[in-house]
C-alpha cells in the first residue's frame, strides 16, 4: 500500500478519527474538496470493492471504511457542489429494494442540495410502493432511484412499472444511477434519465427541470 496517499489508506484501515483528521488538514492546506473526494476517497473505495470481490477483505472492514467515508465527506460537504440557495427543484430519492449501498447516493445527496434542490431522501432498501406514496406526497419534478448490485438492478425496473402503473408518472421524470448501471440500461427499463456520478446527476437533475 506504500505508493497510496496517507488519506486513501486510513480510509482503507477504517480509521475514521485520523481520516477526519487527514481531510481537515488537507483542507487547511488549501487543497480542493472535489479532488480529495475523487482522488483518494472514491479512489478508495473502488480499492475496497476490489479487495471485498477478491476475499481480501469482509463485511466488518468495509463497513468500517464506510463508516469512515461518511465521516470524510461530511467534512468536505460545505465545500463542495456549487453553494446555490435558490430551490431548483424537488426531488424523491432512495436506494432501492434489496440494496443497502447509501455512500454514492449520499454524495448524489449533497451535490442535489448544494445546487438548490429540494431533497427528500428515504434512505436504503426501499420498496417501491414507498417511493410511490411519498410521489404522492411531495409531488417531486424528480425521482432518482440509486441500485449498487447487478442482482437489484431488476429491482429498478419494478419500482419504475409501480410508479408507471400507480398514475404518478405524468409530471416525473426519473433518474437512475450507480456502479452496475449505464444509459442502455436506463433507455431499457424507461427511466429519463442516467448520470454516471454525483456531479453529472446534479447537471442531469437540473437540466430535466428546464
Ligand atoms: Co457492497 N458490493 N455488498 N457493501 N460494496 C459492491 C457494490 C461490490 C462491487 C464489491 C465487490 O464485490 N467488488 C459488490 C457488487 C457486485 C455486483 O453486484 N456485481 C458488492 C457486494 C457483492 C455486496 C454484498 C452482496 C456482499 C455480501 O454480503 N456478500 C452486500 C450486499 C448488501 C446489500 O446491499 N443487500 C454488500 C454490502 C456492503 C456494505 C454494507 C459492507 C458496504 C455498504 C455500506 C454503505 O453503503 N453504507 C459495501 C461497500 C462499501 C461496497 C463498495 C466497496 C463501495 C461502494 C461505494 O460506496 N462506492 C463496492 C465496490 C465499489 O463500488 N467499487 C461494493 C463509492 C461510491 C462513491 O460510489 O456507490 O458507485 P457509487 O456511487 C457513485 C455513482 O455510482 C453514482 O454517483 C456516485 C458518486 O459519484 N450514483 C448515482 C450512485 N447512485 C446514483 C444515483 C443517481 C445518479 C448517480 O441518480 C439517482
Amino acid at each position: 500500500m506504500s505508493e497510496l496517499s496517507k488519506i486513501t489508506q486510513t480510509l482503507m484501515e477504517g480509521d475514521g478519527d485520523t481520516l477526519i483528521t487527514l481531510v481537515t488538514e488537507a483542507l487547511a492546506q488549501g487543497r480542493a474538496a472535489s479532488e480529495i473526494l475523487n482522488d483518494e476517497l472514491i479512489a478508495g473505495m473502488d480499492l475496497i470493492g476490489e479487495k471485498m470481490g477478491n476475499g481480501e477483505m469482509f463485511i466488518p472492514e468495509v463497513l468500517m471504511t464506510a463508516h469512515a467515508m461518511g465521516g470524510a465527506v461530511e467534512v468536505l460537504k460545505p465545500h463542495l457542489g456549487e453553494g446555490e440557495s435558490s430551490s431548483a427543484g424537488t426531488i424523491v430519492i432512495g436506494t432501492i429494494k434489496g440494496d443497502l449501498h447509501d455512500i454514492g447516493k449520499n454524495l448524489v445527496v449533497m451535490m442535489l442540495e448544494s445546487s438548490g434542490f429540494k431533497v427528500i431522501d428515504l434512505g436504503v432498501d426501499v420498496e417501491p410502493e414507498i417511493f410511490v406514496e411519498a410521489i404522492k406526497e411531495n409531488e417531486p419534478d424528480i425521482l432518482g432511484l440509486s441500485a449498487l448490485l447487478t442482482t437489484t438492478m431488476p429491482m429498478l425496473k419494478k419500482t419504475i412499472e409501480t410508479v408507471d402503473a400507480s398514475g404518478v408518472r405524468a409530471n416525473l421524470k426519473i433518474m437512475i444511477g450507480g456502479a452496475p448501471v449505464n444509459q442502455e440500461f436506463a433507455d431499457e427499463i424507461g427511466a429519463d434519465a442516467y448520470a454516471p456520478d454525483a456531479g453529472s446527476a446534479s447537471r442531469m437533475a437540473k437540466s430535466m427541470i428546464v
